[in-house]
């Protein structure tokens, strides 16, 4: 089985073309996309509508295929705006994700050799699992324990329009002013500083958000968590990262380009 895992977007057409091109060489059961398809600094609301427009009908080609995750830039559109946010075409970029918001989930997970492997666009921490996912149901809580969380994101992602408060969860490393991130918003830093600290709830995650240099992870005892998003940039347009991609070959991740 063969996995292509595809970081933050941001308007670059270019990683349209490179996923086709992949597909035809290795032929993925999935393709992931971690979400942030629109907003970049040197692009326009326009720019934005094209490649989420882009991003649809290749979902619609092989909706069992294609995986698209909603990002913090999405939800940007759909009554939380952050940075980048394009107003001049807000209300057209919205139109579009509400009238296929179906195409979309906020999270994937998948099993990969003997582990079980959790997307998101930015990646879930015990924090979030404590502050946030556990509390969705106290009365199912109780009822299933360890285990509720899983249910409660499920539960998210099944009623997303009404859940999208519950990922307006940003720390001040992400200029917020709450304890914790969402899956939407946390910074690897945060991962790094918990991952460290104490055992992770989710131990095994493929994340994007923070632009990395190249395809990268942090592993502890009890886990692995991947950084895949090389394709960002800075202000200016120059490249943060190596456009690489994290791909599961049958046995084994590799990065490719
Ligand atoms: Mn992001």
């Amino acid at each position: 089985m063969k996995v292509l895992f595809v970081g933050d977007i941001h308007t670059h057409d270019y990683m349209i073309e490179d996923i086709k091109r992949l597909d035809k060489e290795y032929n993925f059961y999935r393709i992931v996309c971690l979400g942030d398809y629109v907003d970049d600094w040197l692009s326009s609301g326009y720019d934005s509508i094209e490649t989420l427009n882009k991003i649809i009908e290749l979902k619609n080609s092989n909706k069992d295929k294609y995986i698209l995750l909603l990002g913090n830039h999405e939800l940007s559109y759909l009554g939380f705006p952050c940075s980048g946010h394009q107003y001049n075409q807000e209300k057209e970029i919205q139109n579009i994700l509400l009238k296929n918001i179906d195409l979309f989930d906020l999270y994937y997970s998948i099993d990969l050799g003997d582990k079980y492997y959790y997307c998101t666009h930015a990646g879930i921490t015990n924090s979030y699992i404590h502050g946030v996912l556990n509390k969705i149901n106290e009365e199912d809580f109780y009822l299933y324990k360890t285990n509720s969380y899983i249910k409660n994101l499920d539960t998210m992602n099944n009623d997303k329009l009404h859940s999208l408060h519950l990922l307006n969860k940003v720390s001040s490393l992400r200029g917020g002013i709450d304890n914790y991130s969402s899956m939407v918003w946390c910074d690897k830093r945060e991962h790094e500083y918990f991952s460290m600290a104490e055992k992770y709830l989710i131990p095994y995650q493929i994340i994007g958000h923070t632009p990395v240099t190249t395809v990268s992870n942090i592993s502890s005892e009890n886990g692995v968590l991947y950084f895949i998003d090389t394709h960002s940039t800075y202000r200016d347009g120059r490249n943060i990262g190596d456009k690489s991609y994290l791909i599961w070959n049958d046995d084994k991740f590799q990065i490719v380009k």
